[in-house]
């Protein structure tokens, strides 16, 4: 299977891949389906790294030469090379993380998307003018390209989330140096060659670069690196804390999409046949490995017996298996840890008075022995402390409300701040969540009869409290990666000062 897919991919003979083994320099990529090493992956050391960011640094100052709607006809042709590569670079997803084939192949449709928006964007990094208090005076802003831009990825997003920042950060004129989750280097080594494949046969090399290594050897020195003007890093609230402070330290930016904990409220009068289903892939897509995956629901009093009946009976006929095989929707967790971490937390909410509804086992597959574990519902009636941790895996907690305020204030009771919807078919609870004195939601992201996770490539995404701050994708996230540059232009005979000021 692999090695169909890297000669679908061309990456046979790839000098990063090698044997799997335990050689010093070498990470092994085992298959958390079957538990079996799939590939070895030579990692970078100091010397390299070195060499990567200084190539990337030279490459910098001839890319941002190139006008921008030129550099995103480059994106353009990416873009078309990830739609060739779609089947097979989805599949290779699957078989790295473990996610289902139509969620992997989904994955790189994110990638295609967001190439997309970066081509229209091209033509679009407006600056602006604004009327001078002087005669004869002219101001404007314009945007310019920042510099290597170092994207840290999770393993749960091991394509889109680097393409979020490479596509934008090329039509900006930066190149970038990706570190990916070393859980997930061989997505990373497919997504960067063809992306790098085609920048190269159009005459811009260095535009994108790779760098694998430990958090040691090279995600501190890429953190702290002075000659990289922005981090833009998603994984854990504790990476991001380390991150946000070593980028801070050395005044460089810092674009952070951490942890989420995210709720979504269901009302009494919502279209249960719509959100039932909605709750469900939100819950358990991706095995509840999103950033944006629901964890916590938070359900009216009057239908909260009949919601939890019909949760466990959607949980009962989900197909827990191999991810590529038709039929499953419910893959295995990246490790062994993740499963540990998913039966410390069922554990710790039976202690913490929850009772668990459905699932809270490994769960077995035959012939398989990946990390599968149950998905899970866990009635509480309100939070209680394992509820207010993001636990990586398909854990739902449900608490009970009376009051649209009391919920909503359950919802924003956590510590992160990514993603949060209701369900209702009311306009008053609906704007009530979106609240525009902020009294609503007080997530990044806040969907009105739409789930929590899978947003389009065309929002800014990211969010607040321990989320981090960050917003990478849509919208106008790109000045992120630009520098604003404002600039005062006396066209004028006279010198003029700004507030009446006379030195004469
Ligand atoms: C993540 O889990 O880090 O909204 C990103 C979503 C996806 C992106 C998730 N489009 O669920």
């Amino acid at each position: 299977m692999l090695s169909d897919l890297l000669s679908a991919l061309d990456l046979s003979g790839h000098p990063r891949l090698t044997n799997p083994g335990d050689t010093k320099g070498v990470a092994t990529v085992s298959s958390p389906t079957t538990g079996a090493p799939l590939a070895g992956v030579k990692l970078d050391d100091a010397d390299s790294y070195e060499r990567t960011v200084a190539a990337s640094a030279a490459a910098f100052k001839a890319w941002r030469e190139v006008p921008a709607p030129v550099r995103g006809q480059v994106v353009r042709a990416i873009g078309d090379e990830f739609r060739r590569h779609k089947d097979a670079l989805g599949d290779l997803v699957s078989l790295e993380v473990g996610k289902i084939r139509s969620e992997g192949r989904g994955e790189v449709q994110e990638t295609i998307d967001i190439a997309d928006f970066a081509v229209g964007l091209s033509r679009q990094l407006y600056g602006l003018t604004m009327p001078s208090e002087r005669a004869h005076h002219t101001m404007k802003e314009q945007w310019l390209p920042l510099g290597p831009v170092g994207v840290i990825s999770a393993f749960n997003f091991p394509n889109a989330v680097w393409a979020w920042n490479a596509m934008l950060a090329a039509v900006c004129g930066d190149t970038t140096i990706w570190k990916p989750s070393l859980l997930a280097p061989l997505t990373a080594i497919a997504s960067h060659a063809i992306a790098d494949r085609v920048a190269t046969s159009m005459g811009h090399p260095g535009v994108f670069s790779l760098v694998i290594g430990t958090d040691d050897v090279v995600g501190e020195r890429l953190v702290a690196d002075p000659r990289i003007p922005l981090i833009s890093a998603t994984g854990s609230c504790r990476m991001g804390r380390r991150v946000g402070q070593v980028v801070a330290q050395r005044f460089g930016r810092a674009l952070l999409e951490l942890g989420g904990n995210n709720a979504a409220i269901v009302h009494h009068d919502a279209d249960l046949a719509m959100a039932i289903p909605a709750i469900v892939f939100s819950a358990v897509g991706t095995a509840g490995q999103r950033c944006t995956t629901t964890r916590r629901l938070i359900v009216h009093e009057r239908i909260a017996d009949d919601v939890c009946k019909r949760l466990a009976a959607a949980y009962k006929t989900i197909r827990i298996g191999d991810p590529l095989a038709d039929g499953t929707l419910v893959g295995p967790l990246i490790n062994a840890r993740a499963v540990e971490g998913f039966l410390h937390a069922v554990e710790s909410a039976r202690a913490q008075g929850g009772s668990v509804l459905v699932g809270g086992q490994r769960a077995r597959v035959s012939g398989l022995s990946g990390h599968f574990v149950e998905p899970t519902i866990i009635r509480c009636n309100k939070p209680i402390p394992i509820s207010c941790e993001e636990t990586f895996a398909p854990i739902l907690y449900v608490f009970t409300y009376s009051d649209i305020q009391h919920a909503i204030a359950m919802n924003n009771e956590v510590p992160q701040g990514l993603s949060s919807a209701v369900f209702s078919d009311s306009l008053r609870i609906a704007e009530a969540f979106l609240s525009p004195s902020g009294s609503g939601s007080d997530c990044g992201i806040a969907n009105v009869n739409a789930g929590t996770s899978g947003a389009e490539i065309g929002g800014a995404f990211g969010g607040e409290k321990e989320t981090g701050g960050g917003r990478e994708s849509g919208s106008d996230s790109w000045k992120a990666y630009m520098r604003r540059q404002t600039s005062t232009i006396n066209w004028g005979t006279q010198v003029r000062l700004a507030q009446g000021i006379r030195f004469d």
